[in-house]
C-alpha cells in the first residue's frame, strides 16, 4: 500500500480504563469523547463503551474504542474479555483517594495474571486523576511516580473535570503504540480550553507553567482562553468572563 493510501486506511486501539469506584474513569472516557463533565456520581455497572475518531499526526482517521470498566470488576469473570486484545490499559486512581490508589497493585496483579496468555502486552500507564483538586491529595507524587516506574509504566496526572491531559494522555499513548512521532504542533492541539468556575472549589495552580489566580467572590463563570504557544495568532492567554 502506498503512504498515501497508508495514511487514510482505518486503525483501531482498544483502550481500557480500569481502577476503584469513583477514581474517574467514567468521567474521563465522557471528557475524552464528549468534552462534558458530570459532578453526580452514577458507578458504571459492567462495562460501557465509547468511541472516538481522531487524527494523530499524519496518520488520519484513528478509531478510539474505549472500554469503561467498572471498578467492581476486579473481583469479576469477566475482565479477562474486558482486557482481551487491549492496545492501551489506564489504570485510574484518585489523587485525594490512598486506598483507589493502593488498590492499584491488586489491579497490576489480576490483569498480569490475566494477560500471560496475552501475545501482544498492551501499553500500561498510571493516571492519576482529580489533579484539578491538588490541594487535597493525599497521595505523594513521588510514590505514584515510583510505583509507575518500578512497573515499568508510563505515569500522567489528569483532570476529567477541567480536562487537563486527558486528550494529550491517550494521544501520546495512541502515537506511541502506533509507532507515530507526534511534533510539539501535534501535541498543543490536544491541550483543552480550561473553564474555571470562578469562586468554586477547582484549583489549578499551574498550566502550562503559568499561575492561574482565582479571585473570588465571584460566581459568574470565567473561560480561561489557553491559546496555545506555537500557533500564529497565539501570543498571550486571554480570560474572559461569560
Ligand atoms: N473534582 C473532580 N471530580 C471528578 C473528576 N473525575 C471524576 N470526578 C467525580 O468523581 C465521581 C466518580 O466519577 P466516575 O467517573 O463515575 O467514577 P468511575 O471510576 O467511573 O466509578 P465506577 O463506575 O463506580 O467504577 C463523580 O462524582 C465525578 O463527578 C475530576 O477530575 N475532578
Ligand atoms: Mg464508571
Amino acid at each position: 500500500m502506498s503512504d498515501t493510501n497508508n495514511e487514510f486506511a482505518e486503525k483501531r486501539l482498544k483502550i481500557v480504563l480500569v481502577g476503584d469506584l469513583g477514581a474517574g474513569k467514567t468521567s474521563i472516557a465522557v471528557k475524552f469523547c464528549t468534552d462534558e463533565f458530570t459532578r453526580q456520581y452514577t458507578p458504571t455497572s459492567g462495562i460501557d463503551f465509547f468511541l472516538k475518531n481522531m487524527n494523530l499526526g499524519c496518520q488520519k482517521n484513528i478509531r478510539l474504542q474505549l472500554w469503561d470498566v467498572s471498578g467492581l470488576s476486579l473481583r469479576s469473570n469477566m475482565l479477562d474479555k474486558y482486557i482481551f486484545e487491549a492496545n492501551i490499559i489506564l489504570l485510574v486512581y484518585d489523587i485525594t483517594n490512598s486506598s483507589s490508589f493502593d488498590i492499584l497493585e491488586d489491579w497490576v496483579t489480576k490483569i498480569r495474571e490475566l494477560s500471560d496468555d496475552l501475545q501482544i502486552m498492551p501499553v500500561m500507564a498510571i493516571v492519576g486523576n482529580k489533579c484539578d483538586m491538588e490541594h487535597q491529595r493525599t497521595v505523594k507524587r513521588e510514590r505514584s511516580h515510583r510505583f509507575a516506574a518500578e512497573n515499568g509504566f508510563h505515569y500522567q496526572d489528569m483532570s476529567a473535570r477541567t480536562g487537563e491531559s486527558v486528550s494529550l494522555c491517550i494521544a501520546n499513548l495512541a502515537a506511541k503504540n502506533l509507532g507515530i512521532r507526534l511534533t510539539k504542533f501535534d501535541q498543543d492541539l490536544h491541550k483543552p480550553i480550561i473553564t474555571a468556575e470562578i469562586g468554586d472549589s477547582v484549583d489549578m495552580p499551574i498550566i502550562d507553567n503559568r499561575k492561574i489566580i482565582k479571585r473570588r467572590p465571584n460566581k459568574k463563570q470565567m473561560s480561561i482562553h489557553h491559546f496555545r504557544q506555537n500557533l500564529p495568532m497565539s501570543k498571550s492567554t486571554t480570560c474572559s468572563l461569560q
